[in-house]
Parts: C-alpha cells; sequence; structure tokens
C-alpha cells in the first residue's frame, strides 16, 4: 500500500475486519451520532448515518445537535419475501423506523429514521425475521438483484439462485456483523489488533470501492444490467439457462463539473455455463480487488480500472485467475428496462399449476398510508391473509406473486377498498423513478422522490394534448448525480443541480443499452415544461412506427446519441433556456 491511499483505505485497515469503534459508539448516550470513522464501517453492516435536513439549518440555530437518525438496508438477493416476514418488516418499519418501508433501485428494503438507541434492537428484529443487512452497502459485493421474479419460469428461477449463490459466496467473513449486532461471542478480543478469522476473498482492505451484481433473464432489461459492475444474462434453451453471458464495467455515479468522473455502460465479454459462473464472479471481483484505484475514491469503481487498462486487458486477467477462456457471448435480445405493472401468469409449465402474480406500481417505491391510498394497510391485510409472495423489483415496484385463481378477485376487491389502483395514470409515470434524497440523504442537491410525481402530473398534461397518455417513456430524477435511479440510462433523466434546479438528459435506449447526453442545465420546472412540451409534440407528429422516444430525440437531430460512457461529456449542445 502506497501512502497515497485514500483515507477509507486506512479506515479498513484499522477496523480490525469491520468492528472499528461501532460497538463502543452505540453505548453513548449523551449523542444521536457515532465517530466519523465508523459511520464508514458502519455501512459494511447495512446502515448509514444520517440527519434530518428539512430541520438541519433549524437546530444549527438554535446550537442543537442535528437530527441524528440512521437508514438501514435489507440485504434480500433475489427480492424475495414471504408473508410472515413482509408482516414482521412492516412492524418494524412501525415500532422503530418512520412508519414506511422504502422499496430501492436495487430491489430491496430501507428503513428510514432509526434512531441510535433503537439500531441495534431493529437489527436484531430483522434478523429475527430471518433477513440481514451485511454488506448491503460498503466495499464489498452488494445485495445481488435478480430478473423480475422467480416464480415466473424456471430461468427467472434459476436467475433468483445465481443471484443467491453469488451473494452469499461474496459476503464477508468477518464475525463482525453477528458480535455487534446480535451478541455473538467476540472473534476478536477487545482492542486487539489481530483477528482470528480471515477474509479470503477481500483481505483486509475489501474492495477499493463499492460492487454490484445482477442477473438478467431476456427479453426483460428490468434489473439495468447495463449499471452494474458485473452482469450475468440467461441464455435460455428450451425452457432451461444453457449458460450466461457476463458482463462488466456498468455504473452510474459521476460528480458535476469533473469529466473524468462519467456514467459507464458494461461491456459484454463472453460466455460462461452455469458451473462456471460463481467461480467468474469471483475472479472478476479479485481482479478489481487487486487493480482498483485505492487512492483516489472517486476513480476507484470498476468501470474506472477497465477505462484504464483497457477491456481486453482486464478480461484476460480475469481468464487467466480462471484458468480457461470464456466462451464467445452468445445471442440475446432485450426490449425493455420498466416492470409490465398489472397481471400477468407463470410463462411456463401445466396450464393448470400456472399462478397470477400482480406487478404494482408503488410511487417511487415508498410503501406508506395517506388518507386516500392505504398501501401499507392493504399489504399488511395480503401479507395477514397469506399464501402468496412479495417480490421487490429493481424499479422500486412490488409484485405480488403466486396468486391463486380463487384469490385473485379478492386480492383486487382489497386493493380497491384501500384505494389502490392497479393502473397507472399514464405510461411515463409507470416508468418513472425518483431517488430518495432529500430529508435524508447527505448528499442530495435537490429534492427528487418528493418533486417528482407532481412534475409528470404536469407532463401528463401535455402528453394528453399530444396524444400519448399511454405512451411508455422511461423517466427518471435524481437529487444528485451520484444516479441512484440510474438517470443516464431514461430516456428523460433529471439530475438535481441545486434547489429547485435539474440538469435535464434526454436520449437514452428502452432498453436500457445506450446512455443519456445532456440537453440543458439549472432549469427549474417551468423551464423543464418549456423545453419538453416542443419535443413530445413533435414526437407525437414525427416518430415513425413504435419509435421510443430515447431514438427520437437523436434521429431528430435534437441530441447526440452517447456511443459509450468515456464520451458521455463530448458533443454536448445545450438548449436555450
Ligand atoms: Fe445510491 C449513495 C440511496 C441505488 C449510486 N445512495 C447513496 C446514499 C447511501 C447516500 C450516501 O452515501 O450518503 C443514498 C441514501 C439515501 C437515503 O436517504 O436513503 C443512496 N442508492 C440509494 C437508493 C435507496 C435509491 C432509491 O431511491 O432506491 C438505492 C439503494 C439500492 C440498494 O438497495 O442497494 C440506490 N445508488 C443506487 C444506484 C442504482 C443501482 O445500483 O442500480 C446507483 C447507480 C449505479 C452505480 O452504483 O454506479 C447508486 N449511491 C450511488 C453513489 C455513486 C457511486 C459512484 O460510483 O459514484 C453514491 C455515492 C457514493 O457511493 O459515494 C450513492
Ligand atoms: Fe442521494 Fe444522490 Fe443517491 Fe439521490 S442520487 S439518493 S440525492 S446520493
Amino acid at each position: 500500500m502506497t501512502e497515497t491511499r485514500s483515507k477509507n483505505e486506512v479506515i479498513k485497515e484499522k477496523s480490525r475486519l469491520l468492528r472499528g469503534g461501532i460497538a463502543d459508539g452505540l453505548s453513548h448516550v449523551e449523542t444521536g451520532a457515532i465517530e466519523e470513522d465508523d459511520t464508514q464501517l458502519l455501512k459494511f453492516h447495512g446502515s448509514y448515518m444520517q440527519d434530518d435536513r428539512d430541520v438541519r439549518a433549524e437546530r444549527t440555530k438554535k446550537k442543537l445537535e442535528k437530527a441524528f437518525s440512521f437508514m438501514i438496508r435489507l440485504r434480500i438477493p433475489g427480492g424475495v419475501v414471504t408473508p410472515d416476514q413482509w408482516l414482521k418488516l412492516d412492524d418494524i418499519a412501525g415500532t422503530y423506523a418512520n412508519g414506511t418501508l422504502r422499496l430501492t433501485t436495487r430491489a430491496t428494503f430501507q428503513y428510514h429514521g432509526v434512531i441510535k438507541s433503537n439500531l441495534k434492537r431493529t437489527m436484531q428484529a430483522i434478523n429475527a425475521a430471518c433477513i440481514d443487512t451485511i454488506a448491503a452497502c460498503g466495499d464489498v459485493n452488494r445485495n445481488v438483484m435478480s430478473a423480475s421474479h422467480p416464480f415466473l419460469s424456471k430461468a427467472h428461477k434459476e436467475a433468483e439462485t445465481l443471484a443467491k449463490a453469488v451473494s452469499a459466496h461474496l459476503l464477508p467473513r468477518t464475525g463482525a456483523y453477528h458480535e455487534i449486532w446480535l451478541d455473538d461471542e467476540k472473534v476478536v478480543q477487545s482492542g486487539g489488533t489481530a483477528p482470528a478469522e480471515s477474509e479470503p476473498i477481500y483481505g483486509t482492505h475489501y474492495l477499493p470501492r463499492k460492487f454490484k451484481t445482477v442477473v438478467a433473464v431476456p427479453p426483460d432489461n428490468d434489473v439495468d444490467i447495463y449499471a452494474h459492475d458485473l452482469g450475468f444474462i440467461a441464455i435460455v434453451d428450451k425452457g432451461e439457462v444453457a449458460g450466461w453471458n457476463v458482463t462488466v464495467g456498468g455504473g452510474m455515479g459521476m460528480t458535476h463539473g469533473e469529466t473524468d468522473t462519467f456514467p459507464r455502460t458494461a461491456d459484454l465479454i463472453g460466455f460462461c455455463t452455469p458451473e462456471q459462473a460463481i467461480d467468474v464472479a469471483e475472479k472478476v471481483v479479485t481482479v478489481q480487488r487487486d487493480w482498483g484505484n485505492r487512492a483516489v475514491r472517486k476513480n476507484a469503481r470498476l468501470k474506472y480500472t477497465i477505462e484504464r487498462v483497457g477491456i481486453e486487458a482486464f478480461k484476460a486477467e480475469v481468464e487467466k485467475r480462471l484458468g480457461y477462456q470464456l466462451k464467445a457471448a452468445r445471442p440475446f435480445t432485450f426490449t425493455s428496462t420498466g416492470d409490465p405493472i398489472g397481471w400477468r401468469q407463470t410463462l411456463d409449465g401445466k396450464a393448470a399449476d400456472k399462478k397470477w402474480h400482480l406487478t404494482l406500481y408503488v410511487e417511487n417505491g415508498r410503501v406508506k398510508d395517506t388518507p386516500a391510498v392505504r398501501l401499507r394497510t392493504v399489504l399488511r391485510e395480503i401479507a395477514k391473509a397469506g399464501g402468496v409472495d412479495f417480490v421487490v423489483t429493481s424499479n422500486q415496484n412490488l409484485v405480488i406473486a403466486n396468486v391463486t385463481a380463487k384469490q385473485k378477485p379478492k386480492i383486487e376487491a382489497l386493493l380497491e377498498q384501500h384505494g389502490v389502483s392497479i393502473a397507472t395514470s399514464s405510461g411515463m409515470r409507470r416508468n418513472a423513478m425518483a431517488c430518495v434524497a432529500l430529508p435524508t440523504c447527505a448528499l442530495a442537491l435537490a429534492e427528487s422522490e418528493r418533486f417528482l410525481p407532481g412534475l409528470v402530473t404536469d407532463l401528463e398534461d401535455v402528453l394528453d394534448k399530444a396524444g400519448l397518455r399511454e405512451e411508455d417513456i422511461v423517466v427518471r430524477m435524481t437529487g444528485c448525480p451520484n444516479g441512484c435511479a440510474r438517470p443516464f440510462l431514461a430516456e428523460i433523466g433529471f439530475v438535481g443541480r441545486a434547489p429547485g434546479l435539474y440538469n435535464l438528459y434526454l436520449g437514452a435506449a428502452f432498453d436500457g443499452s445506450r446512455l443519456s447526453k445532456l440537453f440543458a442545465q439549472d432549469v427549474n420546472r417551468e423551464q423543464i415544461l418549456k423545453l419538453l412540451t416542443p419535443i413530445i409534440q413533435r414526437y407525437a407528429k414525427e416518430r415513425s412506427g413504435g419509435e421510443h422516444f430515447g431514438d427520437f430525440v437523436i434521429r431528430a437531430g435534437i441530441v447526440k446519441a452517447t456511443a459509450a460512457g468515456n464520451t458521455f461529456h463530448d458533443d454536448v449542445v445545450l438548449a436555450a433556456t
């Protein structure tokens, strides 16, 4: 290790395999916070320290400590929970968090607003539901997402099985999690420096940066495979997975004004058999472990390693460590990144065994009750009745899966009774996603989850007049350029710059394979509508056949196509505002 390594590398090194001073920090009742270094380690345990930014200025004025609380992210590879687990998770939301469950863009749950004195109790309650939060965040392989849901077909089940296996194989081995949160026997004496256990895959410094893996089943690219460090694409032959195409080096995060940071779509490097997949995952991870940038965190993701060494050199090193070459990638076709909202039936098997699955649109993934729409209550009712499964999707939606023909009308009636509609108000809303942003996210520059729904309502008026209300148009918003709702892969993307101001990006591909391009800078709600109205009107008149909005804006010369991540900042011609 050179002296130029980043601060986080030193924190990891001194942490005694992710212990640091977390346990001690939890016992300090005089503050709602924990030490800064420990906040970095806490991420590996699935939690972030945050503060309520809505009251930050007022509390500072009154010389009060910030209103600290903790966000907790669950690790659920494949995204499935049983009704019993749902009820337990719902209880936790009411008892320890802010009364909501937040479905994330990586197909799991987050809690917000857990205060320090409840953090350990909440972790224990999550574990009592047979779910953990290990490696849900931090410089490790995180929760592994798989395509829509495992009950759709045999191939989807195999995708879930792979997601679970990769997640398990790449889990940190440290006993720190069990020791701190579950009172397991300590593996290391307090204050000791030599941990008794080791990390065979990660070593003491873990990865240079976060690492994300997904599994897709064409034609759905619901997991947005090109946005992830590592991806497996099912190649299905006669209903069976013959193997997996492998993708590496995708990512969204960048920093405004720093062109050495950029979103990048992953490269396809070959095909592996089902038996080889876990080893491929491990070797991709270990090459990134050894070759990733440990000096500059903003350039530490796998996408920058690949940009630096070149995809061929990266692939060659993976193959060297595997001891064999990957086969040539096999043909496949993706058609969309969104979820098919509404009912669909199991795709394969005997007609009599086929079940129904309802994909419910959940606005920005927030499961809550309002006086008119009691989503949290109805999902509780459905869970209490049992006999179904719940699956979180990578588009912040929820599948109520394995519904029998007899249960179907009962579920529909319950939803209606609680004001929850299966239909969405437009094709744009069905394809809309916003990240959390304010008030909990420390990095937010602008609103997102609290702003996008209203903006979509305004845009729906424009779509209505153009006769495009039902048109599927992918729109995504984030409160900063970290890209948590994958805005650079949206046909219309908004990225926060400052309160009320967004950069507007256009032209990503509907199937998630092409990044967008900056179209307008620092625009407010009024300017956004002024800019998008004529484009939407032109799209209605001039589009050819089933042409998607993202393709149209390129053909019409409104923005240039982005061929690759490293040209994302090129050829930008800003619109006059
Ligand atoms: Fe994210 C950081 C929320 C998916 C890229 N993300 C954060 C933090 C933890 C802010 C922080 O570091 O203090 C946000 C917490 C907000 C809050 O109050 O809850 C946060 N990210 C989210 C979630 C909850 C957004 C959502 O609305 O659903 C998603 C949780 C996913 C999960 O369950 O694991 C979430 N984040 C993503 C994605 C999408 C994806 O992976 O498909 C991305 C872009 C893909 C990628 O990783 O490149 C993403 N989040 C980031 C980044 C930028 C990373 C980078 O390489 O530059 C950060 C900041 C960082 O890591 O320094 C970040
Ligand atoms: Fe926070 Fe930015 Fe991620 Fe939104 S995109 S949740 S504002 S880090």
